[in-house]
């Protein structure tokens, strides 16, 4: 098939979904091109970014151009995506566009649809963001239900976001449920035995979070069940991974706690892959998570996970045997875990283990692209 992926290029979630998805369709035969504002993140193998060993021959990359103009105060994004899906979909034949996020990706696809007057498919995924838009503003909703109903095809991460979007917000519409999932060849237990002394040159302990440090994201709870551990003796270091609003806050918090030393604030980070092998335990204390890519990753690499029982964590994250879920907000049940796992080795390494046969069982690409390919056969069909 020929397809086109619209999805937000930065370093979160969702783009990265749609990344390894696109990537994963070219290396299955689909013609993929990704229409986008910036390079995604993970999108190598194109273009400058490509070396031999990762090119991929049917991968296409055109930018969303956005012109400033002095009289438009505000820049007209959904336009201009709007306006290249034409443009790639007459000249690349395009049979679907694939839209990560209701607003404003798919409703620019049902724009572009409008203008060309042709069969293209949209195949919208709803990551939750689309969601949480609705309820910061409420005025939003009847464009959400219109970009989701008249969407060919509707996929959500996972069920809990299914059960939101149909129960919460009355939308009319059969939607597939298809979890994140995580490409073993770059996410897997590697030897980091270098990195951890480098990291933890006393034998301590470590805890690992990767976010992009929205509020959403509650990494304050972390902190405090963090320097709760700490005081109960526990030698161990905290990294923390990636870089967002809140990250001021974060550090100013690990200084008024006096565990400044103990944390490593560590920015954006690449080999996510090394870091997470190095570490202990991975912590993922959301207000608010459709599902939680971040914890399979760590998952993937052996780590196992104390996460809040929100939204779609309890999908990857399987309390008492993939590591622990405890309600969210509630710092010292947190903390009492952490301690648990810091201090009973055996118990952690089988936590480890079991986190990594749950995601390899599960979450593979291999397992869940076909699902999304299902998925756009019955849209051409329908
Ligand atoms: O979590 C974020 O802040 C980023 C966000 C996004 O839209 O990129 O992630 C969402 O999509 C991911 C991929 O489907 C999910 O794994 C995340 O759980 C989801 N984030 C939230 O629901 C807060």
């Amino acid at each position: 098939m020929n397809i086109g992926i619209t999805c937000y290029p930065t370093y979160g979630g969702s783009g990265i979904v749609a990344t390894e998805l696109g990537k994963s369709l070219a290396q299955r035969g689909h013609k993929v091109h990704f229409i986008t504002y910036a390079l995604p993140m993970r999108l190598t193998g194109i273009g400058n970014n490509a070396s031999s060993m990762d090119y991929i021959d049917n991968i296409f990359y055109h930018e969303v151009e956005m012109s400033s103009y002095p009289l438009f105060e505000f820049p007209l994004y959904e336009m201009a995506l709007a306006s290249k899906m034409v443009e790639v979909t007459r000249y690349e034949k395009l049979d679907l566009i694939h839209a990560h996020y209701a607003i404003p990706h798919a409703s620019a696809a049902l724009t572009a649809k409008n203008i060309l007057g042709n069969d293209m498919k949209i195949v919208t995924t709803l990551h939750g963001t689309d969601i949480t838009l609705v309820g910061l503003e409420p005025s939003f909703e009847p464009l959400m239900k219109y970009s989701i109903e008249r969407s060919d095809a509707v996929t959500s991460v996972s069920e809990f976001l299914k059960r939101e979007t149909i129960e919460n917000y009355g939308v009319n519409k059969e939607i597939t449920a298809i979890p994140n999932f995580i490409d073993t060849d770059v996410f897997r237990p590697i030897d980091s035995r270098q990195l951890r002394r480098l990291l933890a040159p006393n034998g301590e302990k470590i805890l690992v979070h990767v976010s992009n440090f929205r509020a959403v994201k509650r990494v304050t709870d972390a902190i405090k069940a963090f320097k709760q551990v700490l005081d109960k003796g526990i030698k161990a270091k905290f990294l923390l991974v990636g870089d967002g609003p809140d990250r001021s806050e974060c550090e100013l918090l690990a200084r008024e706690l006096g565990v400044w030393q103990q944390t490593r604030f560590l920015g954006k980070q690449a080999d996510l892959a090394a870091i997470l092998s190095a570490s202990d335990v991975f912590i993922i204390p959301s207000g608010n998570e459709s599902f939680g890519l971040a914890a399979l990753e760590a998952m993937a690499c052996g780590v196992p996970v104390i996460s809040s029982d929100i939204g779609g964590l309890t999908e990857v994250n399987v309390d008492g045997v993939t590591g622990y879920v405890v309600k969210t907000g509630d710092v010292n049940a947190l903390a009492e875990r952490l301690y648990k796992l810091f201090t009973e080795e055996p118990l952690r390494k089988q936590m480890g283990v079991d986190a990594l046969a749950h995601a390899i069982g599960n979450f593979t690409k291999e397992q869940l692209v076909p699902k999304y390919e299902e998925v756009y056969e019955q849209a051409m069909k329908g």
